[in-house]
């Protein structure tokens, strides 16, 4: 993020604006619910929400997208506020978006922007990275040439002769169309070569949970309660690490990495849908699915099947194994909101919990576990007693079953994850 930053406190302080139309009778809910989103969003970017407002739209304005009175009340909060950041929750046009900075005196973003950052601080794998500054110099192209015509018609009878303002805006566009042609062929390279670099990163030392679901699920609820880290909801700020990764210990002893992704958005603006596939890549390479959601929001079947079928959209075009549905367990979080994970309605491959009081967390970590066993191998192996090593490694990696120890052998049963096994078998 850049824009105005208060460098005594060491935040950004934000408010979140959602421009609301009519329509619906669950409409003040799902506003709630939308502005919640919004909020998570913005937090997740490291900004400190201090301030959010649900406007009722009677009119798009061309010149501010709100009306008058609300562009003033809402500057008066914003001073009142020290704000830094206004992020408004709908698609501004570049002349919306000047004339509500220069109105309120400071960094206004919308939400194509807000999610494009996102992405950006979030994409780890090399097409992440490109497919989402892809999106974002896209994004860029569109207000330049926007924001362009728009100076032309003020300009008036004699812009025809073109100004400065028209060279610069020309040679910024052909930068960008540059550079939008190099990453098109930079992608396409990487494309060619995926296959390649997944085999080479699936040399993580322990099996890989990873977590999707919805924006407020509550995945990084649940991410903390699972690892007992404290760091991640407020502190984000300031980590160092990479904090979307972290150890845990199961109840059998066996020790996975838990990794938080980017959630899913409710609306997804549509030139953003491939750069939010690409951010989602680390599910395919994840040995357990957690897909978390929010039972009680009001659209908590529409969330649902919106997961199920970006994931499924996934396999069609072979970026996630077809075997996905039997890897993934379903976690349905905020049980507490509906009395508890007992009166929670549940079927098999679902388990009920609450991530914020950990009710229903060790019948989780006990369904990982069944999960990872279920995809293993049960192998024997004849190890000279002399090969400590060797043994180790098959405590270390995988769950010894049976062993009997002779005097020139020791016959190990145990149990491995396909990874492991080829692993070990290659030593
Ligand atoms: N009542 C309730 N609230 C929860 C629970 N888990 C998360 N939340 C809240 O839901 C909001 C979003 O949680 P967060 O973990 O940031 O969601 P994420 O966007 O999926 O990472 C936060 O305000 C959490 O405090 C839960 O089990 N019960
Ligand atoms: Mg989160």
């Amino acid at each position: 993020m850049t824009g105005g930053t208060d460098p005594s406190a060491g935040v950004t302080r934000a408010a979140v604006i959602l421009p609301w139309e009519k329509h619906g009778a669950e409409q003040p809910r799902a506003a709630e619910a939308r502005l919640a989103e919004a909020v998570g969003l913005t937090a997740s970017i490291g900004l400190v929400v201090v301030h959010t407002a649900i406007l009722p739209l009677r009119a798009r304005r061309p010149s501010t997208l709100l009306g008058d009175g609300q562009v003033e009340a809402q500057g008066r909060a914003i001073a009142d506020e020290r704000i830094d950041v206004v992020v408004v929750d709908a698609a501004l046009t570049p002349v919306q978006q000047r004339n509500l900075e220069r109105a309120w005196d400071c960094k206004v973003i919308d939400r194509t922007g807000l999610i494009l950052d996102i992405f950006g601080e979030r994409a780890v794998t090399r097409e992440g990275t490109l497919q989402v500054e892809l999106a974002h110099l896209e994004y860029q192209r569109s207000r330049l040439v926007r924001s362009w015509t728009h100076l032309e018609r003020q300009r008036g009878g004699f812009g025809f002769l073109g100004g400065p303002g028209e060279t610069q805006i020309e040679a910024d566009r052909r930068l960008i169309d540059e550079r939008l042609v190099r990453l098109k062929k930079d992608l396409e390279q990487v494309r060619r070569t995926r296959g390649l670099h997944r085999s080479a990163r699936k040399r993580v030392p322990f099996p890989v949970i990873a977590l999707v679901g919805y924006t407020n699920a509550g995945k990084s609820t649940l991410f903390n309660a699972l690892t007992g880290a404290e760091v991640m909801a407020k502190d984000q700020l300031f980590a160092t690490l990479d904090p979307t990764m972290r150890g845990l210990r199961l109840p059998s002893g066996r020790r996975v990495i838990l990794s938080d992704t980017v959630g899913f958005i409710s609306e997804l603006p549509h030139e953003l849908v491939e750069a939010f596939r690409a951010t989602l890549e680390e599910v395919a390479e994840a040995d357990v699915i957690l897909h978390v959601r929010d039972i009680a929001h009001p659209e908590t079947a529409a969330q649902r099947s919106d997961v199920m079928t970006v994931l499924g959209d996934m396999v069609t075009d072979g970026t996630l194994d077809p075997d996905w549905p039997d890897r993934t367990i379903e976690v349905l979080n905020k049980a507490d909101l509906l009395g508890g994970v007992r009166d929670v309605p549940s079927r098999s491959g679902c388990v009920a919990v609450s991530a914020m009081t950990g009710e229903g967390l060790e019948a989780l970590k006990a369904a990982i576990d069944v999960r990872i066993a279920a995809g293993m191998d049960v192998l024997d192996y004849d190890i000279p007693p002399a090969d400590g090593a060797r043994l180790a490694w098959l405590y270390e990696h995988g769950e010894v079953i049976e062993r009997a120890d002779e005097d020139s052998v020791v016959h190990m049963k145990v149990r491995l994850l396909p990874a492991d096994r080829a692993r070990f078998e290659r030593r």
